[in-house]
C-alpha cells in the first residue's frame, strides 16, 4: 500500500476513535501525563472461599495503575455493615466508580441511594441486591446461581436414571452458603426444584456459609440425623471439602455407588485444583462451574461507560458442568441443551492455570 494512503487510513481511524471515545482519550492522555486514574472503591464482601481469592485476585489485576485505575479495595469480612460504611466512605472520597459485591441481597437501598445522589454509578459483581428500584445500580455481571443448581441437578437425574437408580432411594442433604446470599438463594433453589420435580428425598437444608470449617460442622451433624443420606448438595468446593472430611471421618465413602453405601457429592466452584483432582478421583461426582475472573468483565464495563456506552443491565457468564465420567454426555435445562466435561488431568491442568493455583 502507498505510504500516503495508509497515512489517510491511520488518521481516518483516529479520527473515528477520537470520536466514539473522546473521555477516554482525555483520561489515557492526563494518565500519560501521570495525571488522572479512574478511581474505583470496591468493596468485596470477604474472603471465605478459594473462589473468593480467585475473583479478589482477578479485580486487583485488572484495576492496576498499569490499566489506568486506581483502585480502594475493601474487604467486608461477611458482614453487610461494614460494606455500607465502605460504601460511604467511596463517597466521600468521590471515587469515580463503587463496585460492589454484596455478601446478601436485601438492606442496599438507601446507601445505593446516596451514590445515586452523588452521583457515582454503582457497578455490581457476583451477587445481587434486591431492591424494588433498579434505577439505584448501574448494572449486573455475574453467574446465574439458579441454571448453575439445576444444570447440576439436571445431570444427577440423567445419571441416576443411566444406573437404574429410582428416585425414592435419593436421600440428599443440602450444604447451604451464607443465607441471604445469591449464590446460596439460586443454588438452594435448584434442589429444591428438582427435588420436587424428579422425586427425591431432601432431607435437610442448613447453612455452611460457604467455608470447609463450618461445611464440616453441618456434615458432622446430618451423618449423625441421617444414617439414610446418599446424596450431598455442597453450595461450594470448600464445603465440599469439609463434607468429605466429615464423610471419611465418620467411617464411610465419598462415591457414586450410592446403592453400596457411597455418599454423593456435588459441588459448584471448580476454582480449586485440589476440587478438579476430587472430581477425576470420583470424591465429587460433579461440580458446576463458577467463573471468578470478573476483573476483566468489571474493567470493561467502566471502559463502555466512560465511553458514554450503556452497558447491558445484568450479563451472566456463561459456564461449564465437570463431571467424574462419561456417562452423562449433555444435560438440557429449561429447554436448552448444556454440554457436560469429563474431567481430566489435562483439563484440569489448563484450568488451574487460568485461575493461578
Ligand atoms: O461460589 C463461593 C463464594 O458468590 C459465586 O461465594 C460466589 C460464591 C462462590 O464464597 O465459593
Amino acid at each position: 500500500m502507498k505510504k500516503w494512503l495508509a497515512c489517510i487510513l491511520v488518521a481516518g481511524l483516529i479520527c473515528l476513535g477520537l470520536l466514539a471515545c473522546e473521555k477516554k482519550e482525555n483520561s489515557i492522555q492526563q494518565e500519560d501525563q501521570g495525571e488522572q486514574l479512574i478511581t474505583v472503591g470496591f468493596s468485596q464482601l470477604g474472603a471465605e472461599s478459594d473462589w473468593r481469592s480467585a475473583n479478589t485476585k482477578s479485580m486487583k489485576e485488572a484495576f492496576s495503575k498499569e490499566n489506568g485505575y486506581n483502585l480502594i479495595f475493601e474487604d467486608g469480612q461477611q458482614k453487610q455493615s461494614n460494606q455500607i460504611m465502605a460504601i460511604r466512605t467511596f463517597i466521600q472520597q468521590e471515587v469515580d466508580y463503587i463496585v460492589l459485591a454484596p455478601v446478601t441481597e436485601t438492606g442496599w437501598d438507601t446507601v445505593l441511594q446516596e451514590a445515586k445522589e452523588a452521583g457515582i454509578p454503582v457497578i455490581l459483581v457476583d451477587r445481587m441486591v434486591d431492591t424494588d428500584n433498579e434505577d439505584l445500580f448501574t448494572c449486573f455481571v455475574g453467574s446465574d446461581f439458579e441454571l448453575e443448581g439445576k444444570k447440576a441437578t439436571a445431570w444427577l437425574k440423567a445419571y441416576l436414571e443411566k444406573k437404574g437408580i429410582a428416585p425414592e432411594e435419593v436421600n440428599v442433604v443440602n450444604i447451604q452458603g451464607n443465607l441471604g446470599a445469591t449464590a446460596q438463594i439460586g443454588r438452594s433453589e435448584g434442589i429444591r426444584y428438582a427435588a420436587a420435580e424428579y422425586g427425591w428425598n431432601l432431607l435437610d437444608q442448613k447453612p455452611g456459609d460457604f467455608t470447609q470449617a463450618k461445611g464440616k460442622e453441618v456434615m458432622e451433624y446430618f451423618l449423625k440425623r441421617y444414617p439414610e443420606l446418599n446424596v450431598v448438595y455442597c453450595e461450594n468446593d470448600n464445603e465440599s471439602f469439609g463434607a468429605i472430611e466429615a464423610i471419611e471421618e465418620a467411617g464411610k465413602k465419598v462415591g457414586t455407588d450410592i446403592q453400596n453405601g457411597d455418599i454423593m457429592v456435588l459441588s459448584f466452584d471448580g476454582v480449586n485444583g485440589e476440587a478438579l483432582q476430587y472430581v477425576i478421583d470420583q470424591k465429587i461426582a460433579c461440580i458446576g462451574e463458577c467463573n471468578p475472573l470478573h476483573g476483566p468483565r468489571v474493567s470493561d464495563i467502566i471502559q463502555s461507560l466512560e465511553c458514554g456506552i450503556k452497558p447491558p443491565k445484568l450479563s451472566f457468564v456463561s459456564e461449564e458442568i465437570y463431571v467424574h465420567d462419561q456417562t452423562v454426555k449433555s444435560v438440557s435445562v429449561d429447554g436448552k441443551e448444556y454440554s457436560v466435561t469429563t474431567m481430566t488431568e489435562e483439563v484440569a491442568n489448563k484450568k488451574a492455570e487460568q485461575f493461578g493455583n
